[in-house]
């Protein structure tokens, strides 16, 4: 059995930016897996991989939640997009609970490997790479819950991953992800942290989807389900504010092997753009193999 995409599935990524939701974890795998991310909300995500409160990078920590990638349905369909060679580069958990704000629109990169609202790379493509054209990083999102317009679905704007959108630089509380941070570092009662943030700036995405007369698509989704996406599509989530249920997810971050993540790591930098020490950062090599030698792999 193979999971590749059909010519009709490429397309579609090709014109609108994401493969749609497809089965991964069946109820038996839920149930399997749902206790390690409530021990690590119920430790309020301080992270042993980071020394902070993170949402980022539990599956260096927690091997399991590799389990939820490292399976056919998400390999082939990966393989198609980026080719035989694949690392997971990052997670993050997104937990969205009852009473959580919109995340606002965004493009999680800024096309060069800049992560959305700074301007330090994560990932450096090779020179030959066109920027705007050549795919080198895509998202797997996994519902853990099911996702409901009314429990924060997220949306995408189809058609919106060829051209980056105008950013204007604005106090990092008042930013796209200052409000998630306010939700989430007040819930781990990391008052420091948020303290430490309201001091900084961060780029806010101008983009208005009716001006700019794009679609809007909800993704709505099963616990278990996953959507594939380029980190270029602009996407945000609904708020959760009319039920009281809590809305789950983790997403990998997955690039090739041509690609160095944390460029700044060669210059003895260890502190990446959002303040997390990436000493103990390592890729894990989900397919394939690396014959370029730019990464260090915890496998
Ligand atoms: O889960 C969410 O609310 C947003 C997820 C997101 O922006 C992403 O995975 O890049």
């Amino acid at each position: 059995m193979t999971y590749e995409l059909s010519p009709a599935e490429l397309e579609h990524f090709s014109s609108r930016g994401y493969v749609q939701p497809f089965d991964v974890l069946d109820d038996e795998e839920l149930v399997r897996i749902r206790p390690t991310f409530e021990k690590i909300l119920s430790n309020d995500l301080k992270s042993p991989i980071y020394d902070r409160t993170t949402h980022r990078d539990w599956h260096l920590y927690y091997k399991n939640l590799l389990t939820m990638v490292y399976r056919a349905q998400v390999i082939d369909r990966l393989k198609s997009l980026l080719g035989e060679n694949l690392l997971v580069w990052r997670s993050s958990i997104f937990h969205k609970a009852p009473g959580d704000g919109r995340l606002a629109w965004h493009q999680s990169s800024l096309f060069a490997g800049e992560e959305y609202g700074i301007f330090k790379p994560a990932l450096l493509p090779p020179e030959e790479y066109e920027v705007y054209t050549d795919l080198f990083n895509v998202s797997v999102w996994i519902a853990l819950d099911d996702v409901t317009e009314a429990n924060g679905a997220m949306e995408f704007a189809p058609g919106t991953h060829y051209r980056q959108f105008p950013v204007r630089r604005v106090p990092f509380a008042d930013s796209v992800f200052g409000k998630v941070a306010k939700d989430t570092f007040t819930r781990a009662g990391d008052t420091a942290r948020l303290a430490e943030l309201a001091e900084r700036f961060a780029c806010e995405t101008i983009f208005d989807p009716e001006a700019e007369g794009v679609e809007v698509v909800p993704i709505t989704m099963n616990a278990g389900q996953a959507v594939i996406f380029t980190d270029r599509v602009m996407h945000g989530s609904l708020p959760n504010v009319t039920t009281d249920e809590r809305r789950l997810a983790i997403n990998f971050r997955v690039t090739i092997p041509q690609v160095e993540v944390y460029p700044h790591r060669k210059d003895g930098d260890f502190v990446d753009g959002n303040d997390h020490s990436i000493e103990k950062h390592a890729c894990v090599m989900l397919n394939g193999e690396d014959r370029f030698g730019k990464n260090i792999y915890f496998n």
